[in-house]
């Protein structure tokens, strides 16, 4: 299977590599930002509109689930941050003359940035079976196709519900309600792509899906490890954080193949210093791994530090702490002391002394903090890689105190509470119970389709209607031709979003836009105007409310679009089903979110008094039983250590393991830019970064065009053409690309274990010269 660049893709006749930076922030970040609000919102709008990114009385910001400090700087805004806001409020528009110029056929040609570019979405349109083009509709009609599909199938497991997690809780919550009334947990979600793997590690060994710190742990920790994770680009305001804690005198080691600016230095732009000065020097070690080598180098730490305490007994494990608070602690001791330090090394592709020097700095600190993100989760075994963070945060009581903790980073803005509303695939009985006596209906029970599953099953024709409340389903899954002809199978794919992009233009035999507000746009109602909540990376729940004028006027709310959709399809159901349900006050819930809340206070744990408590200054923080009282609702009623067999990835002779990843000028599948200023590559995204030695051992040099080609077990070869080399300093054997033009390269049925989270940061692949050069 090949995937072609698109044709407009500068392909990259522009492309110019320079050097990478090796610090993030700064004047450069700045302007940048101004330039981009500039360009796209009109430079005054712009300004107004950035300075009421995450302040007291505005919206919350859709860059990132990274929490907000206690005292906010007016403009505390990050160049990234600023950019997502430019994408949403800006002043292009996709209207129906538009569709009328463009056929699917064309649309599907164009590359992700060209689609993003061409602004919001105004109208509700309809693409009939058999027809090349999009029409408008009313929304009225757009909710009875969406009825008439439904009611024709013969189950409902034969639809799918997508969510991406910049939905609000308000929204997640109506949406999950109208899914399970319909009769089906068929609730992927982007987390399935994402996070997957910390939740099912978190879950099993301490009970809850979350992170264990608060930004005041960070602030308090003696070591904070970065693992996995680009802070520079995708979560700028944490190196605010890592410099405060840095300036209490915290040490950092960052964990990554590539030296990623932002895990070097920083120059904070909040501060006149950082504008100016050489900036702070974030890591004080750098750990250049091999990709998916993690949980060996958790292994040895454990090793070491089972070692260490039997050097000086009683200094270095927390026995009480593990004596009355876990399980499990004496199988995994005897697994650890057999850690083999060549296995180690092997999978880390590091020296027994640089571990030993970052494990003095484990060793001399009390309160420890391990952060990560997608360099852990998208890996075949990265269930027991965090596991294994896990026991090594155990075995010196570092969960459940302050200063140390677990700290899964985030990513979509609402990510997490989504979850918590729930959206899931697998959601729990106590959920159900709740949910079903508050509506009186009985909730179906058997477990619906994740991500991947739900690829598989539109492929064989098992599910046949898809709907996406917002993202970008057909660009951020896996295996791009296998996900196209799964979608283009369904009799009906449905889109609720702020803006154009891939998923629009690769449907079903029939396929509805319908275009919704974004966070930055007031959503006024008869009751007046609306507020939302999102729950960021801490747990903690706030409000957020959008002050622009809405991009068009046909715009409607996704609390709006929801309720609409649930009426139009629930209302002839309700008589025929078993369980008559309770009448839903669904025009009552898009009146006034209140009464939404109301209800999540009376179904979700943690949500008492919620309409009361979310307007308090702040907002609330969520119970979280392991950080709040060091309890532990696992099976064992116990933290639990868990033995995990080392797993090495080994790629065949000749081949490289390749990792996809986010440039600086993206958001997910949305292009900002063509840049990846911090990476030294301008005006292209067709590059790959590899090992200068690799390049040499291959015949291959620093600007030769190859092909990526990608060798799975099903024996299918899966090729991305066209890519420029450039040397750079990641490990030998290990190379890096960017997503979603290398999705094509990711096998759907390389999953990682447990969570069936694509491995989309291991990838085995081979080089070949660019064809016809
Ligand atoms: N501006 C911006 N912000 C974003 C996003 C965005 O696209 N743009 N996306 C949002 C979302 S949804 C998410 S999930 C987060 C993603 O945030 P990140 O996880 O930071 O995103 P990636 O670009 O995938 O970067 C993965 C990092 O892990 C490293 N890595 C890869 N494999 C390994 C490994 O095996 N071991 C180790 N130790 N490191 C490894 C890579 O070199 C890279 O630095 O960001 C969120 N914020
Ligand atoms: N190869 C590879 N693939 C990956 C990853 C990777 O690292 N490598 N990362 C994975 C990860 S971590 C994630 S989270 C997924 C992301 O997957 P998604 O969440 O599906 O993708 P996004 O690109 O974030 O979605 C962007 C679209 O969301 C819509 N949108 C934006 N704001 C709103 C809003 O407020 N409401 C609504 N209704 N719509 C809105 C816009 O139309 C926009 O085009 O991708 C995954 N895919
Ligand atoms: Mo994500």
């Amino acid at each position: 299977m090949t995937r072609k660049a698109p044709a407009e893709d500068p392909g990259d006749a522009r492309l110019r590599v320079g050097p990478p930076k090796d610090y993030a922030a700064g004047i450069p970040a700045v302007t940048s930002s101004l330039r981009h609000a500039g360009t796209q919102m009109g430079a005054r709008r712009g300004l107004l509109t950035l300075l009421r990114v995450n302040q007291k009385d505005g919206f919350d910001c859709p860059g990132c689930a990274w929490p907000e400090p206690e005292h906010r700087h007016r403009a505390e805004f990050c160049e990234n941050g600023a950019k997502a806001v430019a994408e949403e409020a800006t002043l292009r528009r996709v209207t129906p003359e538009f569709f009328a110029g463009h056929s699917l056929e064309e649309l599907a040609g164009r590359s992700d940035y060209w689609l993003g570019q061409q602004g919001r979405l105004t109208h509700p349109m309809y693409r009939p079976a058999g027809s090349d083009q999009y029409r408008p509709i009313s929304w009225e009609d757009a909710f009875a196709v969406l009825a008439r599909e439904l009611a024709a199938l013969d189950h409902p497991d034969q639809a799918a519900f997508y969510t991406s997690g910049r939905a609000s809780n308000e929204a997640a919550f109506v949406y999950q309600l109208f899914v399970r009334m319909l009769g089906t947990n068929n609730l992927p979600d982007c987390s399935n792509m994402c996070h997957e793997s910390s939740g099912s590690a978190l879950v099993e060994t301490i009970g809850i899906g979350k992170g264990s710190v608060s930004l005041e742990d960070l602030y308090e920790a003696e070591l904070i490890l970065v693992v996995g994770q680009n802070p520079g680009t995708n979560h700028p305001r944490m190196l605010s954080a890592l410099e405060r804690a840095k300036q209490r005198g915290a040490r950092v080691i960052a964990v990554n193949p590539l030296p990623e600016a932002g895990l070097l230095r920083f120059k904070n732009p909040q501060r006149p210093s950082g504008l100016v000065g050489g900036g702070a020097q974030l890591a004080d070690l750098f750990l250049q791994i091999r990709l998916g080598g993690d949980q060996a180098l958790f292994q040895a730490f454990n090793r070491l530090l089972l070692e260490a305490e039997d050097d000086a007994p009683g200094s270095v494990l927390d026995t009480s702490f593990i004596t009355s608070h876990t399980h499990g602690f004496e199988a995994l001791a005897e697994h650890a002391r057999k850690t083999s330090w060549e296995d180690v090394l092997e999978a880390t592709g590091l020296s027994e002394d640089e571990i030993r020097a970052a494990f003095r700095e484990v060793l001399a600190a009390e309160k420890i903090v391990v952060c990560w993100a997608m360099g852990l989760t998208q890996h075949r075994h990265s269930v027991p890689t965090i596991r294994d963070v896990v026991n090594f945060l155990l075995l010196r009581g570092n969960i459940g105190r302050p200063g140390a903790g677990l700290c899964p980073v985030r990513g979509h803005s609402n990510v997490q509470g989504d979850r918590t509303m729930g959206i899931y695939e697998k959601p729990g009985e106590d959920f159900l119970d709740a949910l079903g006596a508050e509506f009186g209906f009985e909730p179906p029970r058997h477990h619906g389709h994740d991500a991947v599953e739900t690829i598989r099953a539109m492929r064989d024709g098992r599910v046949k209607v898809f709907v996406g409340l917002g993202g970008n389903f057909v660009a951020a899954a896996p295996d791009t031709e296998v996900t196209e002809q799964a979608l283009r199978g369904c009799r009906l794919t449905v889109q609720i979003s702020t803006k154009l992009n891939r998923s629009h233009a690769i449907t079903g035999e029939q396929a509805l836009i319908l275009p919704c507000l974004g966070r930055t746009e007031a959503d006024l109602r008869p009751s007046g105007p609306q507020l939302v909540t999102v729950e960021d990376s801490m747990g903690m729940v706030h409000l957020s409310r959008g002050r622009l004028a809405p991009a068009s006027d046909h715009l409607r709310s996704e609390v709006e679009i929801i309720c609409g959709m649930a009426r139009a399809t629930l209302g002839a159901r309700a008589a025929t089903s078993a369980v008559p349900a309770r009448r839903v006050p669904w025009e009552e819930f898009e009146a006034d979110y209140d009464r939404i809340r109301d209800r999540i206070a009376r179904v979700i744990p943690g949500f008492e008094e919620f309409n009361d408590r979310v307007r308090r200054p702040g907002g609330f923080t969520l119970p979280h039983p392991p950080r709040d009282e060091r309890r532990f609702t696992t099976a064992t009623g116990r933290a639990n250590f868990t033995v995990n067999p080392l797993d090495i990835l080994r790629v065949p002779e000749g081949r490289l393991l390749l990792q996809t990843l986010r440039s600086h000028d993206q958001y997910n599948t949305t292009i900002y830019g063509l840049d990846d200023r911090y990476r030294g590559i301008h005006q292209g995204r067709r590059v790959l970064f590899v090992h200068e030695d690799d390049l040499a051992a291959r015949g291959l040099a620093d600007g030769d065009l190859v092909d990526i080609v990608s060798e799975y077990e099903d024996g299918v070869e899966r090729r991305a053409p066209g890519f420029r080399t450039v040397a750079f300093p990641t490990p030998r054997g290990c190379c890096a690309a960017y997503f979603p033009e290398t999705n094509v390269l990711v096998p759907l049925d390389s999953t990682a274990a447990i969570s069936n989270t694509p491995t989309s940061k291991s990838v085995v692949v081979r080089l070949e010269p660019a064809a016809g050069v």
